[in-house]
């Protein structure tokens, strides 16, 4: 069909004739762009089809990846990309007069994360159908993503995020395959020759499933992301109010939460979590079933990933249907169930550790709290037999202690892996907050170091340098990411450089477009690019990014000899709409980019940007633009990061800390083509425990730190005092629990090295080409590569 472009040119008329019944000439960008996104997904449905009849005939172990989150952004490119017809596309389209570029653009993000959890689970899905695996996605089908940010007086606002308000052309609804999920009722128990047990008077829901395909890279491999949307039940007794029933049950797919890394104990959040596991699991099954397999083998047949805790009702939900709606006992239950469950943990932040209390939970899901009853009951059971007498340790281990449920020890009980996702994290995770757990099981624990897609992340991001890429090294490399390696041999040759220079200032020029049509403000192209794009938090320290520019702001105007690289400081952040302190530090770098970017003087050297609502789609066009990638959070807090590896794989220099992947990112590149800095994850965890730091000691010994800590509420700022008063307590009132002041002498020196080694082009050129050549180890094809072999034990279709 995409044959030639002729072919395409014919069929793409055609099909816009059927969809809209005007003529071409008439079209809107919009119009195009959904016909064009249909006839793509008509393309390939009989691959899809295809797929799941050879997983289905060769009676493939499939995978599961259950996650609350998938944060997709755009997929016509990197569709396209994976299928291999874009180039015939666009010419074809050039000719009917239509720019491929300007539809693309005309796709609304599918937003559906966060931020690393959510958009390393759409990592996943490109690199598992990319390599043939059967491995597929189950979510939830936000009506409403991540909210839309604007920026108003320097203040976030939040707006209801819409990306179905134009339809969304990727997905199929499938009715006939919907599922029924109960909530509330009671428990009634039943003795037929053995215990049964019966959910009543429950409130059902009905689960409508959404497919949307995943697309391999060129190798005719289409695996699923089903997503789940909460219908009202036409099986409901009519129990009065209606409205108020459609009211709520609509409420459970209408809203992602938007936090990051905090618990928020809402009902709400509970339903969807359980809504997705259940409808996941049921429809499974019905297929597993029939296939007319045994469940007895489930878990040789299917493996069902947790991607952190919030899906991690599986456990008790796999129990329920094997014991209550297929008659197993709980031993074999717990055999099949154990085996099929693997688990993620993402963060080692206690405040982002799911509880529930039992008291939320019971009303809301009395069988599943049984469930979790027992399972706790055996495990002590168990624990008692190892510790006996222990009881402080039995009561820390307990899944139910005190009113709560601990949803991370009913991750690790009840499944047969848990895994970080950077070494440093996976050894955090296994002497400190896990450490009981991993003396209990040591054979569970496991590292999975986290990776990106470099089909999205280098070769649709960023086609320049993927072809200067082909240029040198030819194209091994996109099938096998680790022979970038090749690149090495490039590093120092002169010629090369330039090209890479030249992409990269391609690049710049894009992105100082962009920032001119978002913010009017004009950037030098000349200067350093230094990003921070990422969630706003406190552990991340935007702050530490923030306080070094008010630094090179004084110095500049206060010292006439002292000179720097001309630098531009772009950030991108979502702060959580609850989270106070984070939408502080949004203001604070708004107020000090007016500042900087308005004194005569300064402005020809500083310049500081904030883009609004940082997402995907935004991401793809910053990271290719910048020379600097900050990865500055408190060591030990950051579990792996992934901005960093896709700044890498881009050629950025990174400045960081020694956290999360940033340690596995200096074992690749040396410390020659790395600008470390700060205290390390030890030294962090040390003074945690013997609470030896005291910041305002760095407060007053550090002059340059002192000046700007007071500007923060001397009238520095044209704000009144108080506004950021919350920012200055934090760091001298709180003791500056993120280490920001002990770390600024070392940030400050750190960032006029990596100044100095700008402006030696070819040597900073060289480190670059060495951090592109080096990026491969961090694809999420060799993620996922070890967890397929690893933990799901599921193989290649074309093997
Ligand atoms: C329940 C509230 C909540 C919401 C989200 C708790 C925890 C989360 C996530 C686990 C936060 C998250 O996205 N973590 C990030 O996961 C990435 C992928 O593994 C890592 O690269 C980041 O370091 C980690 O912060």
């Amino acid at each position: 069909m995409f044959s030639s472009k002729e072919a395409f040119k014919q069929r793409f008329l055609e099909k816009f004739e059927k969809m809209y019944s005007k003529s071409f000439a008439e079209s809107t960008l919009q119009e195009q762009y959904n016909t064009l996104g249909q006839l793509v997904r008509e393309f390939v449905s009989h691959d899809w089809i295809e797929t799941n009849e050879f997983y289905r005939s060769n009676q493939k172990k499939q995978a599961y990846y259950f996650s609350i989150e998938f944060l997709l952004g755009r997929l016509l490119g990197s569709n396209l990309l994976n299928l291999g017809v874009r180039d015939i596309i666009e010419v074809g389209l050039k000719e009917l007069g239509v720019d491929l570029i300007e539809l693309e653009e005309q796709e609304v993000d599918a937003g559906l994360g966060n931020g690393g959890l959510g958009r390393l689970a759409a990592c996943f899905l490109d690199s598992l159908a990319s390599l043939s695996l059967p491995g597929h996605g189950v979510g939830i089908r936000y009506k409403h993503g991540l909210f839309d940010q604007k920026i108003v007086d320097g203040y976030q606002v939040e707006l209801p995020e819409q990306w179905l308000r134009n339809g969304n052309v990727w997905e199929i609804r499938k009715a006939s395959h919907s599922i029924e999920v109960k909530f509330g009722g009671e428990v009634q128990v039943s003795h037929n020759g053995q215990l049964m047990f019966h959910h009543v008077n429950a409130e059902t829901v009905t689960a409508v499933p959404y497919d949307m395909p995943v697309i391999g890279y060129q190798n005719k491999v289409v695996n699923t992301l089903r997503l789940w949307s909460a219908e009202p039940s036409q099986f409901r007794p009519d129990k009065g109010d209606v409205m108020k029933y459609k009211r709520e049950t609509e409420a459970i797919s209408e809203f992602l939460y938007p936090d990051d890394s905090h618990i928020d104990g809402k009902i709400l959040r509970l339903k969807q979590q359980y809504f997705l596991v259940s409808a996941g699991l049921q429809s499974i099954i019905r297929s597993y079933l029939k296939n007319n397999y045994d469940l007895l083998q489930f878990h040789q047949r299917v493996a069902i990933h947790v991607n952190d805790t919030h899906p991690v009702l599986a456990i008790p939900e796999l129990m329920r249907i094997l014991m209550d709606e297929h008659g197993f006992g709980w031993e074999e239950a717990w055999e099949i169930t154990t085996h099929t469950i693997s688990y993620t943990n993402h963060t080692t932040l206690s405040e982002a550790l799911e509880k529930w209390p039992t008291s939320i939970f019971k009303p809301l899901l009395p069988r599943i709290y049984m469930i979790i009853e027992e399972i706790n009951e055996r495990f002590c059971k168990q624990l008692w037999m190892k510790y006996t007498g222990n009881w402080k340790r039995i009561e820390e281990m307990a899944i139910i202690a005190h009113g709560m449920i601990k949803m991370a020890h009913l991750a690790i009980v009840g499944s047969h892996s848990v895994n970080g996702v950077a070494q440093i994290h996976t050894d955090i995770l296994k002497s400190r907050e896990m450490k009981m757990f991993y003396e209990f099981y040591p054979y569970k624990f496991n590292n999975k170091t986290n990776g990106i897609t470099h089909r999205r992340w280098l070769m649709k991001a960023n086609p320049e340098l993927t072809s200067a890429i082909k240029d040198a090294i030819g194209d091994e490399w996109i099938v096998n990411p680790k022979k970038l390696a090749l690149l090495m041999d490039y590093a120092k040759d002169a010629s090369f450089q330039d090209k890479i220079f030249e992409v990269k200032q391609c690049k710049k020029r894009s992105l100082a477009k962009r920032i001119k049509s978002l913010t009017g403000i004009v950037v030098d192209e000349q200067s350093i690019f230094d990003v921070q794009v990422k969630r706003l938090h406190a552990y991340k320290r935007q702050l530490l990014n923030i306080l070094h520019i008010m630094y090179l702001y004084n110095r500049l105007k206060e010292d006439a000899n002292f000179s720097i690289t001309p630098r531009t400081f772009i950030f991108g952040a979502k702060a959580s709409p609850g989270y106070y302190y984070a939408k502080k530090i949004i203001k604070l770098i708004n107020t000090l980019a007016v500042k900087v970017n308005n004194d005569p003087k300064t402005k020809e050297m500083l310049k500081v940007i904030f883009l609004e609502n940082y997402r995907v789609s935004l991401a793809e066009e910053i990271i290719p633009a910048a020379n600097v990638s900050e990865q500055i959070s408190t060591a030990s807090k950051e579990a792996s990061g992934t901005g960093n590896m896709k700044f890498m794989m881009n050629g950025a220099i990174t400045i960081g800390t020694l956290d999360g992947a940033n340690v596995e990112i200096l074992e690749e590149v040396g410390s020659d083509n790395i600008y470390t800095f700060g205290l390390t994850a030890d030294q962090v965890l040390a003074y945690q425990r013997n609470g030896g730091y005291r910041a305002h000691e760095y407060y007053h010994h550090n002059k340059y730190l002192h000046q700007v800590i007071d500007q923060l509420v001397g009238g520095f700022f044209s704000v009144t005092s108080q506004e950021f008063e919350t920012i200055y307590d934090s760091l001298l009132v709180q003791n500056d629990e993120y280490f920001v002041l002990k770390d600024f002498h070392s940030y400050v020196h750190t960032h006029e090295k990596l100044g100095a080694a700008y402006n030696d082009q070819n040597s900073w050129l060289e480190k670059s080409i060495i951090n592109i050549a080096k990026s491969g180890r961090f694809s999420s094809d060799r993620t996922i590569k070890e967890y397929a072999d690893e933990i799901w034990k599921i193989h290649s279709s074309k093997q």
